[in-house]
C-alpha cells in the first residue's frame, strides 16, 4: 500500500509572498537568474499560493497549468513548462512525463504584489517533491530562483537575505536576524495586470538607464545598513534605508530610455501622506515594486494606526495589513 503512495508522484506545497526592503532589480545571468545585487525581504503572512504538482501525464502528454480554476496558456504556461523540464532533468524523469499543476493563489496576479515569488516557491517545493527530489532549504531556494528571482526568498519566513552569488549553487536566500516585529500596510491602487513585467523592465533599465550603475553601487551599503538596523532593532534606520533603496530603484527606471514609469497619481498621493504621517510621529516608510502600489513599512504596534490613516486617502484603494509570515510548508498526501 505504501508503494502506491511512493509512486503517486504528487505533492502539495504552499509559500507566502515577500516584499523586498532592499531590492533585486537586474540580472547578470538571465538564464540562471543571478542578480546584480543581494537583496533583503520580509515574507508576508496571509498572502500565499498553494500548488499541487502531479506527474500524471498532464493533458495529451503536455504540462497543464490551472491557476484559481482557470487554465493558463501562453508565456505563463511556457515559464512553468520550462521550470518543470528543469525539475524532470534533475530528478532523472523523462521529458515526456508531463505534469498537472493546480494552483490557488490569494495574491493578485501581476500587480506588483510579488505573485511570482509565492508562485514559483510553491511550485519548486511541490514539483521537486513530486519528482522524488529531496532538497534541503538552500537547494530549494536555488531551484525556486530558476523560476523567478524573488521566489528564492519565499522559501523562508521572516526577514530573508538573498545572496547574489556567482553561480547556480552560491545564489541562494537564507533567514537573517531581526529584532523588530515588522509589518507592511499594503495600499493596492490598481489590481489590474501591470503594463511591463518586472523581467522585461529590469532588463531594459540595466541596458539603458545611466543611473543604474550608481544604484547597484549604493545597494551594497544599503544592504549592510539594513541588516545592522534589523538586527539591532532600529526601525527608523531600517525604514529610511529601505525607502531610499526603493525610490532609487524607481529613479533608475524613470531614467531608462524610454522611461518605465509605474507611478500613478494615487502613488504620489500615498508617498506624500506617508511623509506627513512620519512628520506627525508615526514610524512609517514607503516601498514600491514593479507596479503603482505602495507598501508601507512599520511595526505591528503601529500598523493599525497607519492603516487607518491611509484607508481614507484614496477612494477605491484597498488597504490591508500584513505581518511577517512563515516559509514554505507541505501537505502530507492524504491529509
Ligand atoms: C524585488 N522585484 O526585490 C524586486 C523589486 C520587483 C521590484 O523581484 O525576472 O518577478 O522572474 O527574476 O522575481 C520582481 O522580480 O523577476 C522582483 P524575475 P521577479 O522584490
Amino acid at each position: 500500500m505504501s508503494a502506491g503512495t511512493a509512486t503517486a508522484r504528487t505533492a502539495t506545497a504552499s509559500a507566502n509572498s515577500n516584499i523586498a526592503l532592499i531590492k533585486y532589480w537586474g540580472k547578470t545571468d538571465d538564464l540562471l537568474h543571478l542578480p546584480t545585487t543581494s537583496s533583503l525581504s520580509l515574507t508576508l503572512d496571509e498572502t500565499w499560493t498553494t500548488t499541487t504538482v502531479s506527474f500524471d501525464g498532464g493533458a495529451d502528454g503536455q504540462d497543464v497549468v490551472t491557476i484559481n480554476g482557470v487554465g493558463v496558456e501562453g508565456t505563463a504556461r511556457e515559464r512553468v513548462h520550462r521550470f518543470l523540464s528543469l525539475v524532470r532533468e534533475r530528478a532523472g524523469l523523462g521529458q515526456d512525463e508531463a505534469a498537472s499543476v493546480v494552483s490557488t493563489s490569494t495574491v493578485p496576479l501581476a500587480a506588483g504584489l510579488a505573485s511570482s515569488a509565492a508562485g514559483f516557491a510553491a511550485l519548486a517545493g511541490a514539483a521537486s517533491r513530486a519528482a522524488g527530489l529531496d532538497l534541503d532549504a538552500r537547494a530549494l531556494s536555488c531551484l525556486a530562483r530558476r523560476g523567478s528571482g524573488s521566489a528564492s526568498r519565499s522559501v523562508f519566513g521572516g526577514l530573508v537575505r538573498w545572496n547574489r552569488g556567482t553561480d547556480d549553487a552560491s545564489s541562494f536566500a537564507e533567514p537573517v536576524p531581526c529584532a523588530l516585529d515588522l509589518a507592511m500596510v499594503v495600499i493596492a491602487l490598481d489590481a489590474g495586470a501591470k503594463a511591463v513585467s518586472s523581467t522585461v523592465a529590469m532588463r531594459h533599465t540595466m541596458r539603458t538607464s545611466p543611473l543604474y550603475p550608481a544604484w547597484v553601487e549604493a545597494s551594497a551599503a544599503d544592504l549592510a545598513e539594513a541588516l545592522e538596523a534589523a538586527a539591532s532593532g532600529d526601525l527608523e534606520r531600517l525604514g529610511a534605508v529601505a525607502q531610499a533603496n526603493a525610490l532609487g530603484m524607481h529613479a533608475t527606471m524613470v531614467a531608462a530610455r524610454p522611461a518605465v514609469l509605474y507611478w500613478r497619481p494615487g502613488t504620489v498621493a500615498v508617498l506624500h501622506e506617508v511623509e506627513r504621517l512620519r512628520r506627525d510621529g508615526l514610524p512609517v516608510w514607503a516601498t514600491m515594486d514593479a507596479g503603482p502600489n505602495v507598501k508601507v513599512l512599520t511595526d505591528t504596534a503601529h500598523a493599525g494606526a497607519a492603516a487607518e490613516a491611509l484607508a481614507g486617502l484614496l477612494p477605491g484603494a484597498s488597504v490591508t495589513v500584513r505581518r511577517g509570515g512563515e516559509g514554505i510548508r507541505y501537505e502530507q498526501p492524504g491529509s
